[in-house]
């Protein structure tokens, strides 16, 4: 058997082995690439195989397909141009993080936050699975970039699905096709085989379902050493989506490791003040825990500019001045829906309101819109609910309960980052934007306040390294359950937790400390004993960036405190807010017996990490705890 190594492959005699197999679209001119979709053809035996160049042609194509299939739903034209909605099967609507495997040859080079097996052993279980998986489906060839196409050193991928959603949403979310494909051409670059069916084949006679997939037998596989994807039986958003997870944090955060630069679950965001400054921040919060918003935020106080970069992923690389410069290698949002509305974040709604997205899991309106939770104060009265059930207002599904949403949690809303309002004019730079502040947070509804700076950075690691949050509906599994999540990666994390924190260590100690960005630690999401949240969120949360930005122009000082410091609840701007002088107290301050409470669950956590983990953040852990042991 041959390895899929996609540099050196031998040229020629890649015709015959696809021999019988009708190909639409033109056959790439690069050997290694036609060669591997031909032993992915050999296994799963697809009814066609078709080159996608990502042209507006494909996609009406592939949306008049999906709709003819009644796979997807056209929208009012005159609401949401060119968009469509989609239902998936109820037991495919989030990332699947127990079948999600990190197949390192050696078993400890992946953590205890990963699921490891064996490469050969994982290949053999999803050759049996592959095997014909595909028959009487096309396989669409995908070729990708994961960043700006004249970038130093573009990172592209080629995708392979038998998902014409996947097809489509992969047009939203990267730059892919034809000039992905040309570019990798001409630079004879290597690219990571993504492989994804969803696991259903249609032999002759047997008739589709609107949302194909195999939710018993879901893998969603990593081979680090080898750069390559294998995803199996699911066709949601980060199973399915290969550039977006997979390749963008798993698998670059092993390269990231080898070639010293950072990939993040991070936000890119530019911010100028009153003053005519710019500065650019980072922000890395878990899954449904704020990203997208703080991404388009509109600031609530006067004078204050704020522009998207990214909402997601940040990829960081030093630049020659010794400063950590951001790109986001995507081109699209993949946005929670419920939440999302004109109140909060009217950005996200001018973007979708442009049209040419894609809408899943939410709720369809009678006068076909869509609706979610949230989106408006007005509840529609009559809906059909994200699982094609009648909801009414009054009492919910038919053969529902009462109680049930008419959007899932975890629907989505697939749509193009340039047709933000605020997207920023670096969003294309190949360089990426000077990181200044580096915000890690997470959902606790105590314990952590509303915002608290890092003494210097390897105490900032230390606060990245011991996030917490209370997990959420973007992966399958309890929600509102707190768990550490460091740095907002532990499910995608591609290598040894332990490792990922010593290269975030190694970053302070190789680099010039006066040019890395300041850290930060946040949390919108205090509440009080009623469970109503303490801070109003969204747009006031400009008030913390001013506290960051005067931090760093010396302009506040802070309160020393064994967690970090602290602002002085007077240096919080509340001006114009309806907010108690109480409660921005409350928010704001360190509770000893909160962090007595913490100590122990953070001992728990760097006990559970092992032998791994750097022994600075013991030493940071001791600092604390000596200090919340004397408060
Ligand atoms: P992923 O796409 O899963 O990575 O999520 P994300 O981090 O981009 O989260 P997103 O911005 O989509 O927010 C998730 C949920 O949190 C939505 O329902 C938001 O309305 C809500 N949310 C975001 N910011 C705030 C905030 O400042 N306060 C409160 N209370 N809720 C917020
Ligand atoms: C997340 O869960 O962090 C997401 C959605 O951004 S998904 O693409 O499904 O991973
Ligand atoms: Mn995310």
């Amino acid at each position: 058997t041959r390895q899929e190594t996609t540099k050196g492959a031998p040229e020629g005699g890649e015709a015959s082995l696809t021999q019988g197999i009708p190909t639409i679209g033109e056959v790439p001119r690069l050997a290694r690439l036609v060669e591997w979709v031909a032993r992915v053809a050999e296994l799963t035996r697809p009814a066609a195989i078709r080159y996608c160049d990502g042209s507006e042609t494909e996609w009406h194509e592939l949306v008049d397909l999906l709709v003819d299939k009644g796979c997807a739903t056209r929208l009012a034209e005159d609401r949401f141009p060119n968009s469509i909605y989609v239902r998936t099967d109820p037991d495919d609507v989030a990332r699947v993080e127990d079948q999600t495997f990190i197949c390192s040859v050696r078993e400890e080079d992946a953590g205890p936050l990963n699921n490891w097996m064996n490469p050969r052993a994982m290949k053999r279980i999803m050759r049996g699975l592959y095997e014909g998986c595909m028959e009487g489906r096309t396989m669409y060839v995908i070729p990708f970039c994961m960043g700006p196409l004249d970038a130093v050193d573009p990172k592209f991928g080629v995708e392979v699905t038998d998902s014409p959603y996947v097809v489509c949403s992969m047009r939203i979310m990267t730059r892919m096709g034809r000039p992905a494909l040309d570019e990798m051409v001409q630079r004879d670059a290597a690219f990571v085989p993504c492989l994804h069916s969803v696991g259903l084949p249609l032999p002759p006679g047997t008739k589709d379902v609107t949302w194909p997939c195999d939710s018993q037998h879901v893998y969603i596989s990593h081979f680090p050493e080898e750069r390559t994807v294998w995803s199996y039986g699911s066709g949601y958003g980060g199973n399915s989506l290969l550039g977006k997870k997979c390749y963008a944090l798993r698998i670059a955060s092993v390269m990231a490791r080898d070639e010293g630069w950072l990939a993040e679950h991070m936000l890119i965001l530019k911010l100028t003040s009153p003053q005519g400054k710019t500065y650019h921040i980072c922000a890395a919060f878990p899954s449904a825990c704020g990203k997208t918003n703080l991404a388009m935020i509109r600031p609530t106080i006067p004078g204050w500019k704020a522009e998207t970069i990214g909402d997601d992923i940040a990829w960081m690389r030093f630049g020659p001045d010794g400063r950590l410069y951001a790109v986001n290698p995507e081109t699209g949002f993949f946005g929670v829906a419920p939440g999302t509305g004109d109140a909060t974040n009217p950005n996200a709604m001018a973007t979708i309101r442009e049209g040419n997205s894609i809408f899943t899991n939410v709720a369809l309106t009678d006068d076909g819109g869509v609706w979610w939770e949230g989106m408006t104060e007005q509840v529609p009265e009559h809906l059909m609910d994200w699982r094609g059930r009648s909801w009414t207002r009054e009492y919910g599904p038919e053969g529902g309960r009462h109680t049930d949403k008419a959007a899932h949690p975890n629907s989505r809303f697939t749509t193009p980052t340039k047709q933000c309002p605020t997207l920023a004019e670096e969003f294309d730079s190949p360089r990426g934007v000077p990181i200044d502040i580096m915000i890690f947070g997470g959902r606790r509804e105590n314990t952590i306040p509303l915002v608290n700076e890092a003494h210097d950075w390897q105490h900032g690691v230390f606060l990245g390294a011991t996030c917490s949050s209370e997990t959420t509906a973007a992966a399958v599994g309890m929600v509102g359950v707190v768990r550490r999540d460091p740095m907002a990666m532990r499910p995608f994390i591609g290598y040894h937790v332990g490792d990922y924190l010593e290269h975030w260590l190694k970053i302070g100690r190789t680099h010039d400390r006066s040019r890395l960005p300041r850290i930060f630690y946040v949390n919108w999401f205090l509440k009080d004993a009623q469970g109503r949240f303490l801070w109003p969120g969204f747009g006031d949360n400009s008030r913390v960036l001013k506290w960051m930005i005067d931090r760093l122009e010396g302009r506040v000082d802070a309160i020393q405190t064994p967690i970090g410091l602290l602002p002085k609840p007077e240096d919080i701007d509340v001006n114009g807010l309806d907010i108690d002088p109480a409660t921005v107290r409350m928010v704001t301050r360190f509770v000893p017996h909160e962090w007595v409470d913490e100590l122990p669950r953070i001992g728990q956590w760097f006990d559970f990490l092992g032998d791994k983990l750097p022994t600075e953040l013991d030493e940071e852990y001791a600092r604390l705890r000596s200090g919340v042991l004397k408060a």
